[in-house]
């Protein structure tokens, strides 16, 4: 149990939207709708819980949490996070890259199956989920990494060779998000991060191989499809690579769609040789800070982490002050991976910067699965 003085939030879930951020309400929540299928009750009081969190903390989740970790898959109820501190991370985020191929496994091999089954179990445990896509390559048929076939995202928009295909393909993801229902029938809530890190050029829809109009027009037709497909227990993340203000904005879609603003970065070298990290993570959450108060939107580190951990004392001497000193909602690390050597981001029993973990979990201000379930 961790001791903490999280007091009890009140949550109101009347909200829908951009709704609780004052200014003309009715107005907004109209143009909204007219865009966007009315969420469902759940899903509109996550809303209004992200936005309340920075209050108390800042979530703290990990990728694929409960499928594997390093040295085993598929075990019921176990997670890295969890054999170190004894909680879950109050975000569990999936990935479902491959599911347009109509096949049983994601890209990191992970059935579809499962992935459906611990988003209802986060879900029922008062924890939070989160979908990350990693989409194929429509024209050349392969990864989101295959930027070999030239500006795809133009071929894909309404009039292009692809757009059927692509329709068809976020059909396909718009039927999985759906279907994840616990016993009852209630829709899981998902926040869903689709055409991420867009300002970087390693997937086909970054910067280098569309314009800024055919970019958001992918948001268009991707949202436009979600709406008509009825997807209502879903809320939208905006999620660039590190980049400047005015490049996080030359490309943010119709606010409309956007319930909450993030950014994916990494650190990949020693922070007293190199404290490019800090300074990428200090500016861009910076702006990003400002953006969420006008915006009204909540903020969140969409992804991050130092793979390996080389750093003893990473979580409360990097991390922490970072998260601490922005309002953020939520902070997601990447995945354990347990088919990649040396490919993990959170502590497992064993690692060197376990002890850290463990102090990391009992600050005053991270979240975990327990301590949600205490505000809530
Ligand atoms: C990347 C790596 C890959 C993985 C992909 C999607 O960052 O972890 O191994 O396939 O994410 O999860």
């Amino acid at each position: 149990m961790k001791i903490k003085s999280i007091s009890a939030l009140l949550f109101s879930a009347t909200c829908v939207l951009t709704g609780c951020s004052g200014g003309n309400n009715t107005q907004t929540a109209e143009i909204t709708q007219s865009k966007r299928t009315q969420l469902t009750a759940e899903t509109s009081s996550l809303l209004d819980l992200l936005k309340k969190i920075p209050e108390k903390g800042y979530i703290v989740g990990h990728q694929d949490a409960t499928l594997y970790g390093i040295g085993w898959e598929f075990e019921q109820g176990r997670s890295d996070v969890k054999s170190v501190c004894g909680d879950y991370p109050a975000m569990v985020a999936f990935e479902i890259g491959d599911i347009e191929r109509g096949i049983d496994k994601s890209i990191d091999s992970v059935p579809f199956d499962a992935i459906r089954a611990e988003a209802v179990n986060q879900y029922k445990r008062g924890g939070i989920v989160s979908i990350s896509w990693h989409a194929n390559n429509p024209k050349s048929g392969s990864n989101s990494w295959d930027i070999s076939a030239g500006n795809v995202v133009e071929t894909v928009l309404p009039g292009g060779v692809n757009h059927e295909l692509l329709v068809r393909n976020i059909d396909v993801v718009a039927d999985f998000l759906s279907s994840i229902k616990d016993e009852k029938g209630t829709k899981v809530p998902v926040l869903f991060r689709p055409w991420h890190e867009h300002t970087g050029s390693w997937f086909w829809w970054g910067a280098d191989h569309c314009t800024a109009g055919e970019y958001k027009a992918l948001w268009d037709m991707t949202m436009s499809r979600m709406r008509e497909k009825g997807v209502d227990n879903v809320l939208y993340i905006y999620s660039s690579g590190a980049t400047t203000e005015e490049k996080y904005l030359e490309r943010f879609p119709d606010k409309d769609y956007i319930d909450l603003i993030g950014f994916d970065h990494y650190q990949f070298k020693d922070i007293n040789e190199d404290d490019s990290y800090l300074r990428d993570m200090n500016s861009n959450l910076t702006f990003l800070t400002r953006l969420s108060k006008e915006m009204s939107k909540p903020m969140a580190i969409a992804e991050t982490g130092y793979e390996q951990i080389k750093d003893d004392k990473w979580w409360t001497g990097v991390l922490a002050p970072l998260c601490e000193n922005y309002p953020i909602s939520y902070v997601l690390l990447w995945r354990n991976a347990r088919e990649i050597p040396n490919h993990y981001y959170c502590a497992y029993p064993g690692h060197n910067s376990e002890s850290d973990f463990m102090e990391f979990y009992t600050m005053e201000k991270t979240i975990f699965c327990e301590d949600l379930n205490n505000m809530r």
